[in-house]
């Protein structure tokens, strides 16, 4: 099935801040919700009110901006929790509970009998109120299926709007969330959601697998911050699907993703990742001659995404001894430098010579080219030498 109608769910604001290093204060969640609203995602997913009396306050002062993403708040499946998140004016509550027999024996200790009782309880309250009803299962993945399927089944009866598949530990294979999603969408009425753990390195593909089997929302946050070493990333969901078709992701400011992953990195003090999707500053350099020379021609040989399209630029590394005498001449052209074949041939050997031995600037080769491109202009200043007696 390929992938049509989706929505993004950003929870930096709630898995986000559950990484190690975050902490924001009310200024930069509102910073971080209005450049979120910007890029365009549908959804803004926000730490639980009953978490402390400021993230109470915070959530309030998030669901109050206006913006133009549905604000949401997440909460334990109990009575009392969901009542206090109604109260902030979010317009959803995501309501999770784990389902797995590690959960269910070391956290809260119910059986499957009683969480769809609860269930039952808290759908029954949040209907008297206008809000998106989300219900999920922490630990999908290592939960009976059976079990899995009786609960959803029931919460889609009570008339949940989505149902929430969670790898939170991170163990799924894309193959595994396409058949459980799959198998799910022929049960039940509700979207789906899936949220993915990135601990094995999945997170992309399998929330781009939950979307083939067809999941209508899918999770993210910011460069993926979260517990452990968090989730699915937003950069790197985009550039899944812009890679399928930019169509599916026009609708997303898309050069607002660069300022997204630079306010979070600063904000929790972490510097971009070199091989970030999209953002990472090695994701658009080309340094082979090879490589350089085609993109040179057509960036389309090397590059799936258009560095343009998100408001970059490719950068094509010549100081190297991968060089090639095409990205030469690019190089001396920038500089507004003329300089023959011969000669950027000839520059071409000496940089590869000279970066043989150490590594080389681009300051280096410049003056390369610089001294060949003067020593031209001053020989063709020098009169011919007379032909003799
Ligand atoms: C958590 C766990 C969670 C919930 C996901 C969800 C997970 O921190 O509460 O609500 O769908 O990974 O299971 O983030
Ligand atoms: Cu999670």
């Amino acid at each position: 099935m390929s992938v049509q109608q989706f929505a993004i769910i950003d929870s930096t604001l709630r898995e986000g801040e559950q990484f190690v290093n975050a902490f924001f204060t009310t200024e930069q969640k509102i910073r971080i919700a209005t450049l979120l609203d910007a890029f365009g995602v549908e959804y803004i997913e926000l730490t639980t009110p009953l978490a402390s009396p400021q993230s109470e306050k915070d959530c309030r002062a998030i669901a109050r901006l206006g913006l133009r993403a549905k604000t949401l708040t997440h909460t334990r499946c109990a009575l009392e929790d969901v009542r206090v998140a109604v109260e902030t004016g979010v317009q959803g509550v995501d309501v999770v509970i784990g389902t797995s027999s590690y959960l269910r024996k070391f956290s809260h200790g119910k059986s499957i009998e009683a969480i769809v009782e609860m269930a039952g309880e808290v759908f029954e309250y949040l209907k008297k109120f206008n809000v998106e009803m989300r219900f999920s299962t922490e630990d999908s993945l290592r939960s009976n299926v059976e079990d899995l399927y009786r609960v959803y089944e029931a919460v889609d009866k009570m008339g949940v709007h989505r149902v929430g598949v969670a790898d939170t530990v991170g163990i799924g294979t894309p193959r595994q969330i396409y058949d459980l999603v799959a198998n799910l969408r022929a049960r039940v009425k509700a979207d789906i959601e899936f949220h993915g753990h990135n601990d094995t390195g999945c997170a992309i593909a399998n929330a781009f697998a939950a979307l083939e089997a067809g999941a209508t929302h899918v999770d993210t946050s910011v460069l993926g911050i979260g517990e452990r070493n968090g989730i699915t990333p937003l950069g790197g969901l985009i550039a899944r699907l812009y890679a399928v078709s930019p169509a599916l992701v026009a609708k997303y400011n898309l050069p607002l993703l660069r300022h997204l992953d630079q306010a979070i990195a600063s904000l929790v003090g972490v510097d971009i990742p070199f091989n970030n999707y999209i953002t990472g500053f090695a994701a658009f350099t080309h340094k082979a001659g090879i490589h350089a020379k085609a993109v040179l021609n057509n960036p389309s040989t090397y590059e799936i995404l258009k560095p343009e399209d998100f408001g970059l630029t490719r950068y094509i590394h010549i100081a190297s001894r991968l060089t090639g005498w095409n990205a030469v001449r690019y190089r001396a052209e920038q500089l507004g430098l003329k300089l023959s074949d011969a000669h950027l041939k000839a520059i071409t050997e000496e940089v590869k010579r000279l970066s043989d031995h150490q590594p080389l600037t681009l300051d280096e080769v410049d003056r390369l080219l610089y001294t060949m491109h003067e020593a031209l202009l001053e020989e063709e200043k020098t009169p011919e030498p007379s032909g003799g007696a």
